[in-house]
């Protein structure tokens, strides 16, 4: 994989999953060959100094079609979106930038000849109707917020390009990332992310999900890892083009504050559950993924305790650094 002259745009690259995966397509495409895209600059040094950086907003097709000319991308990974719970706040901009920028880069991707586009789905296209149990790849969905609606949608035009275009799109329903590197933004599953850090920090944290909230989340490593995979899988190994259900673990957060208690004991949480925990309540608490197993070897790594021991010990030494 690593000399093989792809080039690739990133966009949303300084968001959560957009600063992981950079890094992890520079480390095997190069540094040079993949340009980190987003709204404004990167601030981890690490995602700054390790290849180029275009300013883009996914919804001016100007800048965005001249970046693809002088480029000539061979892979987009459109990766900027409004999250479920920041979507509420502002339900047509959100969908005004899930859905108009994904047809900004499905077309031009098909007029610029791009061989292969990624766009994330997630959890969200679920709703209330829903098997809420083992929720199988294919089933009943009416999702309730306006994320949830785009993502849905946008799974829908992402088959019909492939089927009318013939473009090579592929795609996750993520489950709720979790990372140590970036955190979060605007995201109903974003308390499993912030828990670590008030716990480092010797804090109470108070959730705005109840306590025994379940809802399917994954650690970052087998995010990049399930991407990748999927990205280098043969064609003829995709079944599913609208997304692949993707599934690695899923607890509550009373169970998360058990297993970061194994490490910090005296820690402490509190309850307060917002307008978040209606969103939560709408959506899957486990994921059936074995479509992706069988299609292209999905098989992910970390279970909960394995997550919290490498969230802690990471998370410190990069506190550590900080301040030393
Ligand atoms: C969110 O909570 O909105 C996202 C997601 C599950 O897609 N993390």
């Amino acid at each position: 994989m690593a000399n093989t002259p792809d080039t690739i745009l990133v966009i949303g690259a300084c968001g959560q999953l957009g600063s992981e995966l950079t890094l992890a397509l520079r480390e095997l495409y190069g540094g040079g060959n993949v340009v980190a895209a987003d709204v404004a600059p990167p601030k981890h040094a690490e995602l700054r100094d390790s290849g180029p950086f275009e300013r883009v907003d996914v919804l001016d097709t100007n800048v965005l079609g001249t970046l693809v000319s002088k480029y000539k991308f061979t892979q987009i990974y459109h990766l900027a979106a409004v999250l479920s719970a920041t979507g509420e706040r502002n339900p047509k901009f959100a969908w005004r930038l899930n859905m108009e920028g994904l047809f900004n880069v499905l077309d031009l991707a098909v007029e610029q000849q791009v061989s292969k586009v990624y766009w994330p789905s997630s959890i969200a296209v679920f709703g209330p109707s829903t098997p809420r149990q083992h929720t199988p790849q294919h089933t009943l969905m009416d999702p309730n917020t306006v994320y949830g609606i785009s993502k849905q949608a946008g799974e829908r035009w992402c088959e019909y390009y492939f089927q009318k275009h013939s473009l090579d799109v592929r795609s996750l329903r993520y489950p709720g990332l979790i990372g140590y590197k970036a955190l979060p933004g605007g995201g109903t599953t974003d308390y499993a992310v912030d828990i670590y850090h008030k716990a480092l920090e010797g804090e109470t944290f108070e959730c705005f999900l109840s306590e025994n909230t379940y809802l399917p989340m994954m650690y970052m490593p087998d995010a990049l890892k399930a991407t990748l995979d999927l990205m280098h899988a043969p064609a003829a190994q995709i079944s599913v083009r609208d997304s692949y259900n993707l599934g690695a673990m899923s607890f509550s957060p009373e169970e998360i504050t058990a297993s970061i208690r194994k490490h910090i004991p005296d820690f402490e949480i509190i309850y307060k559950p917002d307008a978040r925990q209606q969103i939560a309540a709408s959506w899957p608490q486990s994921i059936d993924d074995s479509v992706a197993r069988k299609d292209w070897g999905w098989q992910p790594a970390y279970n909960l305790d394995a997550m919290t021991a490498d969230m802690l010990l990471n998370l410190k030494k990069m506190r550590a650094a900080q301040t030393a």
